[in-house]
């Protein structure tokens, strides 16, 4: 009887995380439109190419293969709630940067600290905004394949979304 609870609990669980946004219900926090496009350095035309040029630490992987991810998070809770790191298999490193204009040209910079998403707010990292970098792939990313992020809120705490790749 025991075991046949816990498969059932099982079952429900797996159920919750197959929903679009697997949110932390308690926390209000719910991730949204996640998609990746990998990065070439050197196929990159000259707005990312100039971008990644100016961007610490990427200069040396000169040729290595990158990629960022995109997403929309909505906080419905009445605290603020920040981003703290994101996981994944797929590359070394996943930050968290923003690219900004600087004097005409567009720079990338990891962010300082986390990400706060504000108590009813809505943070989207896009391009050329907010974006998680992902650095030194392992893998490549295949257009039309998925590839699983783990993203660590402060209150929320882990949340899994899966990462749809798009085409260049
Ligand atoms: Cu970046």
């Amino acid at each position: 009887m025991n075991s046949l609870v816990r498969c059932w609990c099982g079952l429900f669980l797996s159920a919750i995380c197959l929903l679009p946004a697997c949110g932390n219900s308690s926390s209000g926090i719910t991730v949204e439109d996640v998609w990746s496009l990998p990065v070439q350095i050197h196929k990159m035309d000259g707005e990312m190419a100039r971008a990644m040029g100016a961007h610490e630490g990427h200069g040396g992987h000169h040729g290595s293969s990158n990629g960022v991810v995109y997403l929309t998070i909505r906080n419905k809770g009445s605290e603020a709630d920040r981003l703290l790191s994101v996981l994944t298999d797929v590359c070394e490193v996943a930050e968290i940067h923003r690219t900004t204009m600087e004097d005409e040209t567009m720079m990338m910079k990891k962010i300082e600290s986390s990400l706060e998403i504000p108590a009813g707010g809505t943070v989207v990292l896009k391009p050329r905004d907010y974006h998680v970098m992902l650095i030194e792939l392992t893998q490549s990313l295949v257009a039309g394949d998925e590839i699983a992020l783990e993203l660590y809120f402060e209150r929320a705490g882990l949340i899994k979304v899966a990462s749809e790749i798009r085409a260049l």
